[in-house]
């Protein structure tokens, strides 16, 4: 089988390098949308905002008669009703979600999938329950391995039918940092229906595809899971029949508020002489941000930008802000980051099958009127 892209579900279609955009590919472009990169501002992204990935449909969904069932490799098979899962104690994390093919569409040659530029991110506020005080209320057997994560949303990709379904090993579902949770409230409301309604998995730290939507089923398992989704899509793969390795945490990436206005067609931004506030986010899945380097000369020199003090928010986006002084012309402005692992980001493209990780730093092309 070929390496993952997204959201392609065409029967039989394989994901291959491409250069132009399809109309299949136009189609799902449409049903997924990105952040507006002017709603960096925020903090938290504010409703409708945040990005949105699909591979399927929306499944009909209502918390009246939705229930998790956890099973598998438990001492005590849980069915779980919406007003049980809320009896349970409940936490809220702000989290930075990232899909693991944002940058794809960079890529040269360019795999065929969900073209996204740098827009596929968002930050919001989830409630729910720890995945680890279900685990261990149903008691997990001593021989489990991994959790496997089964949504409600059902298609064929490349092939295959299926229900989205992701597993992570035990030792990340029964973590307390990153805590992942098992959520049913985003910004202080109940799930969005297009964010998982009723209850989705939310994975701090981690590329988007492993935070399932519309989750049902939690499967504790004694071997590795090798569904479509966990052994064929989300790996780093330079060859179809190269195994590669998973897709897990985000890459650093940090990214700037196009500065000024915009030029409707060409998407260049305008800015006039003078002082220029540029501003954005930097995150990471690994550790915590360390530094942001901003560049007003298409990446032949750096500048460190300020960098907003840590919080408690581990896993969610930190501002960072600098100014430049814009002189008449054309400018390339780029910004990148790296996190106290010292993990930063490309100057050349990681290239992949799937187009997965592409954190390479951004670029934006400003022409500085006259006055
Ligand atoms: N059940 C299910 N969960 C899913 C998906 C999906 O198609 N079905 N898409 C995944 C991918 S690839 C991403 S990037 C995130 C997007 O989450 P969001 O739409 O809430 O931003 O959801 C993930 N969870
Ligand atoms: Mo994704």
């Amino acid at each position: 089988m070929d390496a993952g892209a997204e959201g392609i579900s065409a029967p039989g279609r394989i994901a291959e390098p491409a250069e132009g955009i399809s109309l299949e590919e136009l189609a799902l472009a449409a049903r997924n949308h990105g952040l507006p990169l002017e709603a960096l501002r925020y903090d938290v992204t504010p409703p409708g905002l945040h990005y949105v990935l699909v591979h399927y449909d929306i499944p009909a969904a209502r918390s009246e008669n939705w229930r998790l069932v956890v099973n598998g490799r438990v001492r005590t098979p849980l069915t779980l009703d919406m007003e049980t899962l809320r009896s349970f104690p409940a936490v809220t994390h702000r989290v930075t979600m990232e899909c693991a093919g944002n940058g794809r569409a960079r890529l040269v040659p360019r795999p065929v999938s969900q073209p996204w530029l740098v827009e596929a991110v968002g930050t919001a506020e989830w409630t729910g329950v720890p995945l680890r005080l279900l685990l261990a209320e149903a008691g997990v057997e001593p021989d489990a391995v991994e959790a496997v994560f089964g949504g409600a949303d059902h298609g064929i990709e490349r092939g295959v039918e299926q229900d989205y379904r992701r597993s992570l090993p035990l030792a990340v579902a029964r973590g307390s940092d990153p805590e992942v949770l098992v959520a049913y409230g985003m910004n202080g409301r109940p799930l969005p229906p297009q964010h998982g309604h009723p209850l989705r998995l939310v994975v701090p730290g981690w590329y988007g595809m492993a935070h399932v939507k519309w989750l049902r089923e939690i499967t504790l398992t004694d071997a590795p899971f090798t569904g479509f989704q966990q052994a064929v899509a989300y790996r780093y793969r330079q060859e179809a029949e190269d195994p590669g390795e998973p897709v897990t945490r985000i890459a650093p990436r940090a990214l700037m508020v196009p500065p000024g206005f915009p030029d409707f067609m060409s998407r260049v931004r305008v800015v006039r002489p003078g002082q220029v506030r540029l501003e954005g986010r930097a995150w990471s899945g690994y550790a915590p941000v360390a530094k942001v380097e901003a560049s007003t000369d298409g990446g032949q020199t750096w500048s460190e930008a300020e960098l907003a003090p840590p919080d408690e928010n581990t896993w969610a986006w930190r501002r960072w802000q600098t100014s430049w002084t814009a002189t008449p012309g054309s400018h390339v402005l780029s910004a990148r980051t790296t996190d106290a692992q010292g993990n930063t980001q490309p100057l050349d493209q990681p290239w992949n099958r799937g187009g997965f990780g592409n954190n390479l730093v951004q670029q934006i092309s400003v022409v500085c009127l006259r006055k």
